[in-house]
Parts: C-alpha cells; structure tokens; sequence
C-alpha cells in the first residue's frame, strides 16, 4: 500500500497523510500489532470445539452477545404499556433497514392477534361497490416492493421545552424504516368503483383502539399501499400483521395497522385522532390541522448518549440518518463544533423517496470536547431548522412535528450528552 506503512511515521502524521491517501489507508491506521494480545495469539474455546448444526435454529436469532440490541420504553412515558410506545434502538443499528424485531411500537389497545384466515378488508361508503376480500382475495393483485420511513409524529415530541431524553433511541426512535411489499391502494379502490363525489378515505384497525384517520383521496390514489410484509417476510404482529396501511412520508398515526375496513366519504371524519390529538396548538391559541406530511429530519446516531466514543481520540467515525416526507436527502451537513464550522457528510446506502439515508462523517479527534449536530436537506431544498426557530414559529405548546437540528455534547472521554446550543 502506501508509504505511510511505514513504521517510524509518528502517529498524528500518519493520520495526517493517511487523510490524504484515502478509506482504506485510514481503516488499516486503526489497527495495531498482534503482540501481548492472547485474542489473537491463543485458539479460542470456540475454534476448538464443534458448534450447533443447521437444525439448532430454524428461525434466526441474533447473537447473545446482542442482546442489549433491543426496544426500550420510557417510564414516565408509559402510563399503562396498553397504549403506549417503545423506541428503535437507532444508535445499535446502521445502513438503512430497520430489523423487523426492533421497529418501536405505538399500540393504542394493544396488539390484536389475528387469524388470517378470518381476516377481512371491506370497503365500503361512497363506491359503485362494496367489497369485502379475504387474504387469498388480495393476493390477487399486482404488489410492489418500496421501502418507506414511518415516523410518529409525537418523535422528538418530548424535547420541545429543552433537552430531556439521553439517547437518539428516546429522542429519535419513534421511527423505522421498512422495505413493504403490497398492493397499491388505488388498484383496490378502483375495483370498488369510486363515486364522483368520493373525496376522503377513513381506514380502520382491527384492534381493540379501532384507530380510524381521515386521508385525502389524492394520497389514497397516490402512494397508498395495502402491506402484508415487511422485510421480506409476514409483517409482525406488533405492525399490524396481517395487513397494514402504508402512508409514505405522512405521520405514522395515519399508517392504521391490522386493517380491516376503508369507508369512502364526501369530508373528513373529525374523529378523535385528528382533532384532540395529531394537531399542533399554537401560541396564538388557534391549532395546526391536518398536518400530514413529516417534515425533513436528522440525528447523529453514533457517538450518542447510549453510544459513547470507546476507541479515543485519532480517527473517528460519525454516522447517522435522515429522512424527510417530501422526497430523497440528497445532502446532510456536520458540525462537531456546534455549528460554527459544517461539512457535508458522506451519502451512503440507496437513496430512496420518503426514505431512510445513511450518512457518515470522517474526522480525527484531537480528543477535545465535541458538539455534534447534523441538518438535513431535502430534495425539495428544504433545509431542517434549529429548535429554536421552530419554537419561533410555533410555540411551546406543541407535541408532534419537533424536526428541530439535535445536539449531542461529547466530553474528552467521549461520553455523549443530550444539551441545546442557542
Ligand atoms: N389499528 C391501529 N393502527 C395504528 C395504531 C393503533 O394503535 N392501532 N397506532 C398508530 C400510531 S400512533 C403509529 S405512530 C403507528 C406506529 O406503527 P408501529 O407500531 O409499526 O411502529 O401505527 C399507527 N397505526
Ligand atoms: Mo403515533
């Protein structure tokens, strides 16, 4: 490889030129020697005897040394875990597929636990015809494969008043992101025959919550899909299962799990979760309705308070995510100095509408205290505003739609701490 190999090069000028020379120098820089390290030297018990054989596992699960790979609730958040919420341990995961055992959970009623078999979706109200189909029925049609964030719009809902939760997965984790297969909407809508005065949707869970949103038409015969899998396989029964409504790019209240009835109406329903709750209150006293669509958003996931820097200082690896519901995040910006100084991160992983992205930034830490943020930009050229705008524009009663710019502290031992800069 390069010259810098070489051994009298001192360790910050190796950094240095390593800088120059590019990833794969730089990832050899972190390694050392293998003298005095028994991890390397000596035969683990492991390479010596024989392991399970293919039938040990028939369905996979991760290694036990993963176990604090997992969803965790807030327990002042969780007054009763019948209608509650956990949070996507973001800051253990990478790339841009959220696993299907570690998508947070908002259950208004609980999880229903449905027999496919005696699963139905009827739609009924302003149609030519109305239809009620089995799973089988379903399965019928045409399915398309896309892969969407679904972000409640209560994420980040904690932090308006200040900085509160230590963890992106309590702050940011009311979000996952899914590759769907399922049928478009549209072609189920149409089978039923729309009347002309068909203007608004109303989805229905199976649940105990029977969670109904309204929906505009044009969104239902926009992007709308009817999803039976997640990840390639059934979804769970924590999303849904067997069929859920995917509304991409909108809060994730609208997403109604274990989907059983869609009735077709002239204007919307009024109920419950788009009038006392999902709408924003503003200063003014007048309140926000009917704000839909997730506005673009990011967050560092490591280093974060659950994910401290444990290597030092010298090389250093930021990454995180962004998403907006408006379209793709064609750029993120860091800053590790409170926003005196950004630079554009590193784009990596498929760049998809209403999506997911993963970005990283490289740097060598002198070791000194960090304050991290990162400010996403969307397709549209919309750009993530601080916290502090927001709450100029609305207020301090709010709960949902908090996309405000997150800062973490990091100190010289690379401990991650939840603060605000003005
Ligand atoms: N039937 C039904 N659908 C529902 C809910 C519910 O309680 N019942 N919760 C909603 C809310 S508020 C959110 S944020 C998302 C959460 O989806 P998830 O549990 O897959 O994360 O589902 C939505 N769909
Ligand atoms: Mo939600």
């Amino acid at each position: 490889m390069s010259k810098d190999h070489k051994a009298t090069t001192s360790r910050r000028g190796f950094l240095k030129s390593a800088v120059a020379a590019g990833g794969a120098t730089l990832a050899a820089g972190a390694a050392r020697g293998a003298e005095g390290d028994p991890a390397i030297l000596e035969l683990q018990e492991w390479n010596q005897v024989l392991g399970d054989g293919v039938d040990a596992r028939p369905y996979g699960t991760p290694s036990q040394y993963e176990a604090h790979v997992k969803r965790r609730s807030v327990e002042w958040l969780t007054a009763d875990p019948i209608s509650s919420v956990n949070f996507t341990p973001l800051h253990e995961l990478d790339g841009i597929i959220t696993p299907n055992g570690v998508c947070f959970e908002r259950h208004h009623g609980g999880i229903a636990e449905i027999d496919p078999a005696q699963h139905r979706l009827m739609i009924n109200g302003l149609v030519e015809q109305e239809l009620v189909f089995t799973m089988q029925d379903l399965m019928r049609y045409p399915r398309d494969n896309r892969v969407y964030f679904l972000e409640c719009a209560a994420n980040s809902g904690m932090e308006w008043r200040g900085a509160q939760l230590n963890g992106c997965q309590f702050t940011h984790g009311m979000i996952h992101n899914v590759m769907y297969t399922g049928i478009p909407l549209r072609y189920i809508l149409e089978t039923a025959g729309l009347k002309t005065n068909a203007k608004w949707i109303l989805p229905e869970g199976a649940d105990a919550s029977g969670m109904t949103r309204s929906i505009p038409i044009e969104k239902a015969l926009d992007d709308c899909m009817v999803a039976f899998k997640m990840n390639g396989e059934a979804l769970r029964p924590e999303q849904g299962y067997p069929l859920r409504l995917v509304v991409p790019g909108w809060e994730g209240n609208m997403w109604i799990k274990w989907l059983r009835r869609i009735e077709v109406g002239d204007e919307p329903w009024h109920h419950r979760e788009e009038t006392s709750k999902y709408t924003d209150l503003l200063e003014n006293g007048q309140a926000r309705r009917f704000t839909w669509e997730m506005d673009a958003k990011s967050v560092i996931t490591n280093p974060s308070p659950q994910a401290p820097i444990l290597h030092g200082p010298g090389r250093t690896t930021i990454t995180g995510v962004a998403w907006s519901g408006r379209g793709s995040i064609p750029r993120v910006d860091v800053t590790i100095d409170g926003g005196k100084n950004w630079h554009a991160a590193r784009m990596s992983g498929p760049s998809f509408d209403k999506s997911m992205h993963r970005f990283y930034y490289e740097f060598d830490w002198d070791g000194s205290p960090l304050l991290l943020q990162s400010r996403a930009h969307d397709s549209t050229g919309y750009v993530q505003p601080t916290k502090n705008q927001l709450r100029e524009w609305r207020g301090l009663n709010s709960i949902y739609h908090n996309n405000g710019i997150q800062t973490w502290y990091v100190n010289e031992q690379g401990i991650a701490e939840n603060v605000e800069v003005s």
